[in-house]
């Protein structure tokens, strides 16, 4: 690498690290999204080059939060959107199974399950070099992989972006591989789980039948303890013994099969194929797709769409059921689909072949009272019918509104509703609603979606780094007043903003005397290229436009960016 190129990355990069959403059209927009770049950037941890889902709750990495995080970076710091994936694919199984938890040793004791409770070292495609949990979560890493690349703003970011690519590629296919091989036995294109938690939305009233056909006693499981309940606001938000006591079953099923999956299948009461885990493999095939045509690999391209549109199509024939028109999970051991409607049912427009009809059909019952209403008057999607004798405001997985979710549908809406004028609104009206609430309440786990009144764990990171990309790809408007259609007792809380922006602008002078320092050393190096002279001179003006748009009452600091900018302008032509 040149001097001058190596300069140019570093100075790419370090402008990378300040414009953080150009497209936002508000300062209240500005403000949230460099609040929840504040999220992510205090739930990193260097020591293991990732992330913490939330700081008092999960001190781990986990899988699709993960992926949700990267997005999120890929906005402003395109080397951190990659550490992160990296870090989690270092947890990566010999057969390419991508484990829900890579585990921080410096952490083991305070969540549980943790490493040791797996033995994971009865399998032999156990990583070496890492402790995992040993099952799996939603696939959505492809799609993070071809965010962070699209989302490299500069020369250099997207450079290191294309080499992520080559990197990740070979791990992203095996992952997929493992999917369609070990989870899809009667090679339908419907991946089956074997956990509650593969799923994501853990204590899902969905579960409840097949939690219920498991009979555990005492000296069926090995003890243990549970270290969640003592972190949130109220013991019962969190799922039950019940619960714990069947997730610990079967974790003890895996580990007494060397987490053989074939044997897993045929021995295993609880397997299930869920709407919203194929409908992102569904979309993340294609994201594979358009890596592979990237990378020049059209062979692999086209078997990755092949692969994604038979399991499109398997969502729907499956999984829909023409006289609820709505998408069901479907119970493996029962043979019959779970007549539950969570919001993970919504999932199916994000990556179900579906035709008008179905899109219709999912969008009724959005505006049903069970879901926003007619009025739209819930602030998000509730993650179950609010009809369903398993429905809470407050718990967890059973019934509260999740920002991942609400994003994803959000996706499917304005894809899948192109010509539907109904599906546009509600998918605006989810955006536009969450950012609001957030706004109001700050980052938090999950929302009661009547009231917009947060729960869980705080800071929370895919709360943080979805409300950057809906910001940094579309600039929302983020209304000043909260709609006051509550329906419970419960207020919202005074909005969490805080005073990002004074360390924001801070950063923003160190950054631009930084570009100041390496400008004048690029000037003496003759012998590069006017292009490359002129790569520089357009950053420096794009800071420069960037430092007017954000002029902001910080101590002054504005005229002194455009002066020391102007300097920099002037001297480089
Ligand atoms: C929750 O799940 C973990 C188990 O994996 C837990 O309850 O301890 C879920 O919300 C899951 O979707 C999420 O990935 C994880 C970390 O945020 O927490």
């Amino acid at each position: 690498m040149s001097t001058l190129t190596f300069l140019t990355s570093s100075l790419l990069l370090a402008s990378a690290s300040f414009a953080l959403c150009p497209s936002a059209t508000t300062q209240q927009q500005t403000q949230l999204a460099n609040e929840a770049k504040a999220v992510l950037d205090g739930n990193w941890v260097p020591q293991m080059n990732s992330t913490l889902p939330s700081p008092n709750l999960y001190p781990h990495q986990w899988s699709w939060d993960a992926a949700f995080i990267a997005i999120g970076y890929s906005h402003y710091d395109t080397a951190r959107a990659i550490d992160e994936t990296e870090a989690l694919f270092r947890g990566q199984w010999k057969n390419g199974l991508l484990p829900h938890i890579v585990f921080n040793p410096a952490t083991d004791e305070s969540y549980f399950p943790g490493p040791t409770f797996w033995q994971i070292e009865t399998s032999a495609s156990a990583p070496d070099n890492a402790a995992t949990s040993g099952i799996i979560q939603p696939p959505v890493h492809a799609i993070s992989s071809l965010s962070i690349y699209k989302n490299a703003r500069t020369t250099a970011s997207k450079k290191i972006a294309l080499d992520h690519l080559k990197t990740i590629y070979p791990k992203l296919a095996l992952w997929h591989q493992y999917l369609y091989t070990e989870r899809d036995p009667l090679n339908e294109g419907l991946v089956f789980l074997r956990h509650m938690w593969e799923s994501g939305m853990d204590n899902s009233p969905a579960w409840d039948a097949a939690l219920e056909a498991i009979e555990v006693t005492p000296d069926m499981i090995p003890a243990y303890t549970r270290v969640d309940k003592g972190k949130v606001g109220h013991a019962k938000e969190r799922p039950t013994s019940f619960f714990y006591d069947r997730a610990v079953y079967l974790i003890k099923l895996f580990y007494d099969n060397s987490y053989d999956e074939a044997a897993i299948f045929e021995k295993s009461p609880f397997l299930v194929q869920d709407v919203l885990f194929n409908s992102i493999l569904s979309r993340a095939g294609i994201a594979l797709a358009e890596i592979a045509d990237i990378l020049g690999l059209p062979e692999d391209a086209q078997r990755n769409r092949e692969r994604s549109a038979k399991t499109a199509a398997a969502i729907t024939s499956k999984l829909y059921d023409p006289v609820e028109k709505f998408y069901f999970n479907y119970n493996m051991v029962t043979k019959s689909l779970i007549p539950k409607k969570i919001s993970g049912g919504f999932g199916a427009l994000f990556g179900a072949e579906m035709d008008d009809v179905h899109v219709n059909s999912l969008v009724q019952h959005l505006y049903s009272p069970a879901f926003l209403g007619e009025d739209l008057s819930s602030w998000t999607i509730p993650s179950v019918a609010k009809n369903d004798p398993g429905y809470t405001n407050t718990t967890y997985w059973k019934g509260p509104a999740w920002l991942n979710i609400n994003y994803i549908v959000r996706d499917g809406l304005m894809r899948k509703g192109k010509s539907n004028p109904d599906a546009l609104k509600i998918g605006e009206y989810l955006k536009d609603r969450s950012i609001e609430m957030i706004g109001k309440v700050g980052f938090y786990e999950y929302f009661n979606p009547i009231s917009g009144t947060p729960h869980g764990g705080h800071q929370f990171s895919w709360s943080a780094a979805l409300v950057i990309d809906w910001i940094c790809n579309a600039g929302t408007e983020v209304p000043s007043k909260p709609s006051s259609k509550d329906g419970e007792n419960e207020s919202l809380p005074k909005s969490a903003l805080s005073g990002v922006n004074m360390l924001y602008g801070t950063v923003l002078v160190g950054t631009i005397a930084l570009i100041a320092a390496v400008v004048n050393f690029v000037n003496t190096d003759s012998k590069e290229s006017e292009e490359e002279k002129a790569e520089i001179l357009e950053l420096l003006h794009a800071a420069e436009k960037k430092a007017r748009a954000d002029a902001t009452p910080v101590s002054g600091s504005v005229h002194l960016r455009r002066r020391t900018l102007g300097a920099i302008v002037r001297r480089s032509t």
